[in-house]
């Protein structure tokens, strides 16, 4: 086999060249990783050239760098953000002694696992989108469905690298597995639920982005505090690249809105005749994202949660932004959890607050989602609609926690089983939706030009015009 030039193929902050061991253990973890990227990765499109951002530092200067690259060939680098002299755990237990430059003993079945949920589900979001290149609505939008790609493929490298380097053999098995694992697989799924849902058009990709993609935004922000300082230091890099993934889904999700009230002045309210003109009416909007949001606020854990305790009181996970809390200990203190009461009402529970981590930063992920639903609003009602989109209830279509499979409509109503039944056709999308949406999903591949269903970007990527060849169709 031909040696591999780490410091040309793979760029990295972590001295790779100089420890022979690690380098070994990914020596024989990357051709595994390119065999995977060949098998499960975007279909079709091995040899085209999308024009692509590679980090290859971690400065201002350096983690952009832009050019035409087949993505086979795309440098997934392994970066670290800088390390902070004489940091300090910031919570829990362990608050103000030295962050860990190594696994606690007594942490690493916890920290490992962590890792591993994180590392998993990069892979299957690769894997979840693997189709949509062949239906994207343009080149631009082309060209960011495989940024986010090898994003998220560089982010499995993140997580790999801490597997190999801190884990042992343990950790290398745990990484063979990453690969083995796949989304939807009977057999072997990805471990999150979101992760095992099809992302098969691009409405569904545009709500991914926006609301699983701030998932795990939350979910780094909390391991970037973390007392492990490999791991908080690669998590805050990781959150340079997350804010692409999530514009890509924000402003995908306001350009079909555009389009649809552009219509909607055109050919009249009713969803019949927006459909009819080729634009994606707005019930159907509200459908898809009651799906996503209701799935996403699952990936954050049950309401109560021991785990989540152990996490914060052990000093592995803290709160996203967690200087800006007031109380790093949570020792005393309770938080109001509701609940279903059995008798069709809702009772609440007082929690201790570690146990209710997981409580606190799935709220704050869903203020941050209400921000993005209020802006698509603003558009709706500047084009003189005066229909608005809603966030639906945590409670509503939850898989996970208190409210798992309890009959609530969109508005939190506990409601009786019959009655949600008669719902949900009108509360998530339909198998009609869903036909329809595909029916709309062509591929457009001329510079410049874009789909009917959809408005165009405001602006190009890196300040190059919209007409630019945003990938090479090779
Ligand atoms: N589906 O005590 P609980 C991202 C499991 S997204 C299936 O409430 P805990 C990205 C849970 O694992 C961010 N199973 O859990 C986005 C636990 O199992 P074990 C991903 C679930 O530990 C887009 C059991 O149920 N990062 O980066 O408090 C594109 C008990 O539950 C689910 C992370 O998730 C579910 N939805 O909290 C690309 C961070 N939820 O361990 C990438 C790492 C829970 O008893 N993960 N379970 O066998 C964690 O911090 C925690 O595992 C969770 C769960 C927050 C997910």
């Amino acid at each position: 086999m031909m040696a591999i030039d780490y410091q040309e193929q793979i760029p990295n902050n972590v001295d790779l060249a100089g420890n022979k061991t690690l380098q070994r253990a990914l020596e024989h973890w990357q051709p595994r990783f390119l065999d995977w990227w060949r098998e499960m990765g975007p279909t079709g499109f091995l040899q085209s050239e999308p024009y692509l951002r590679t980090a290859i530092s971690v400065d201002r200067a350096g983690w952009a760098t832009f050019g035409h690259v087949k993505m086979p060939d795309y440098r997934w680098g392994i970066f670290l953000a800088e390390q902070e002299p004489d940091r300090r755990i910031g919570f829990g237990d362990e608050m103000g002694k030295p962050v860990w430059q190594q696994v606690p003993g007594e942490l690493r079945s916890t920290l490992r696992r962590l890792i591993v949920t994180q590392g998993d589900t990069e892979p299957a979001s690769v894997e979840q989108q693997r189709l949509l290149g062949h239906t994207a609505p343009s080149l631009y939008d082309l060209r960011n469905l495989f940024q986010v790609n090898v994003e998220e493929g560089r982010h499995l490298w993140a997580m790999v690298y801490l597997l190999h380097a801190y884990f042992g053999r343990d950790g290398r098995e745990e990484a063979e597995a990453l690969l083995e694992r796949h989304s939807g697989d009977a057999d072997k799924p990805r471990i999150l639920s979101t992760f095992n849902e099809p992302v098969s058009d691009w409405l569904s990709f545009f709500m991914f982005t926006f609301f699983t993609d701030r998932d795990g935004k939350f979910q780094l922000k909390s391991f970037a505090e973390s007392g492990f300082d490999p791991l908080a230091r690669t998590t805050r890099f990781m959150l340079t690249e997350e804010g692409h993934h999530m514009f890509v889904g924000d402003s995908g999700i306001a350009r079909v809105i555009r389009r649809t009230v552009a219509v909607m002045k055109e050919v009249g309210e009713a969803p019949d005749q927006v459909r009819a003109a080729g634009a994606i009416d707005l019930p159907t909007i509200q459908r898809y994202l009651n799906f996503w949001f209701s799935s996403s606020l699952d990936l954050f854990g049950a309401e109560t949660s021991s785990n989540a305790a152990l996490y914060f009181a052990g000093g592995v996970k803290g709160r996203p932004d967690e200087a800006k809390f007031d109380d790093h200990l949570c020792r005393d203190g309770a938080m109001a959890i509701e609940r279903p009461d059995g008798k069709g009402g809702v009772a609440a529970d007082d929690v201790p607050l570690r146990n209710a981590m997981n409580e606190i930063v799935r709220n704050a992920y869903a203020r941050e989602c209400a921000v993005g639903v209020r802006r698509w609003n603003s558009f709706i009602a500047g084009a003189g609609v005066a229909t608005e989109l809603i966030l639906p209830s945590p409670r509503f279509r939850r898989t996970l926690g208190v409210w798992a499979g309890q009959p609530v409509d969109p508005a939190g109503r506990p409601i009786s089983a019959a009655a949600y039944a008669v719902g949900v056709p009108t509360w998530l999308p339909t198998e009609d939706d869903r036909a329809f949406v595909h029916s709309l999903m062509h591929r457009v591949t001329e510079p410049g030009k874009i789909a009917g269903w959809i408005a165009p970007p405001d602006r190009g990527v890196n300040e190059l015009p919209l007409d630019y060849a945003y990938v090479r169709l090779n």
